[in-house]
């Protein structure tokens, strides 16, 4: 057990936790500019029906989803402008995560930013959209607890999240099948009746 640790985890070849690496009080004021200007919005699958989580997008690409399927555009198709920009505090705790998890020189093209209500959650499903599979994603979590689970070594292992848990996946997991249970209710001082999930991507 890694009781004084760096608080590094290897859940699985290929999946590292970084416990209570973000700081969400920090980070808090940086979403607030990027959604005033590129607000949340319930995007339609190509099936036609809205998403359960309210997606945003910060940095030169972000990931969209209309009926002609799903993929990365500079431009927020809200406005047509280009998303805002990636604030520096954000490239660097998702190149440091990375850096700690095994992958040096991660420089994201992409931020998506998931809201969740509560009963809220997102199915299974494989993140395929990126080109290059041998860069890592990033995930951070913030607000309510998430209850996220990926497929390894043939079943689904639950890894349970908490404000400012950060996971990083890559190597045999970049293309592995992951789900998220709806959020359970409940008051986070500072994100409220939500649960934010930030993820890093490199699109292209
Ligand atoms: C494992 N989001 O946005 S983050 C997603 O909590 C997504 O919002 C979940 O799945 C959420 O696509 C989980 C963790 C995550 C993201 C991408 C992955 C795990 C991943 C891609 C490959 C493997
Ligand atoms: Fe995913």
């Amino acid at each position: 057990m890694d009781l004084f640790g760096s608080g590094k985890e290897e859940l699985s070849p290929g999946l590292v936790l970084l416990r209570r690496f973000a700081d969400s009080a920090a980070l808090a004021p940086l979403i607030a500019d990027i959604t005033a200007a590129a607000p949340f919005r319930h995007q339609m699958t190509p099936g036609g029906k809205p998403m359960g989580a309210a997606n945003s997008n910060c940095g030169p690409l972000g990931w969209i989803a209309d009926r002609r399927g799903y993929g990365y555009s500079p431009a927020d198709p809200l406005t047509g402008h280009p998303w805002p920009p990636m604030p520096d505090a954000f490239q660097t705790l998702a190149y440091k995560a990375a850096e700690i998890a095994g992958w040096p020189g991660f420089k994201p093209d992409a931020c998506l930013l998931n809201r969740y209500a509560p009963g809220v959650g997102m199915g299974l499903h494989v993140d395929r959209d990126e080109v290059d599979p041998r860069w890592p994603i990033v995930s951070v979590s913030l607000g309510l607890p998430g209850r996220f689970s990926i497929r390894t070594g043939g079943k689904l292992l639950p890894v349970p999240l908490e404000d400012g848990d950060v996971l990083v996946f890559g190597g045999v997991l970049r293309r592995a099948e992951h789900k998220t249970l709806p959020v359970k209710p409940g008051v986070h001082p500072i994100f409220g009746s939500f649960r934010l999930n930030l993820t890093f991507r490199r699109a292209v």
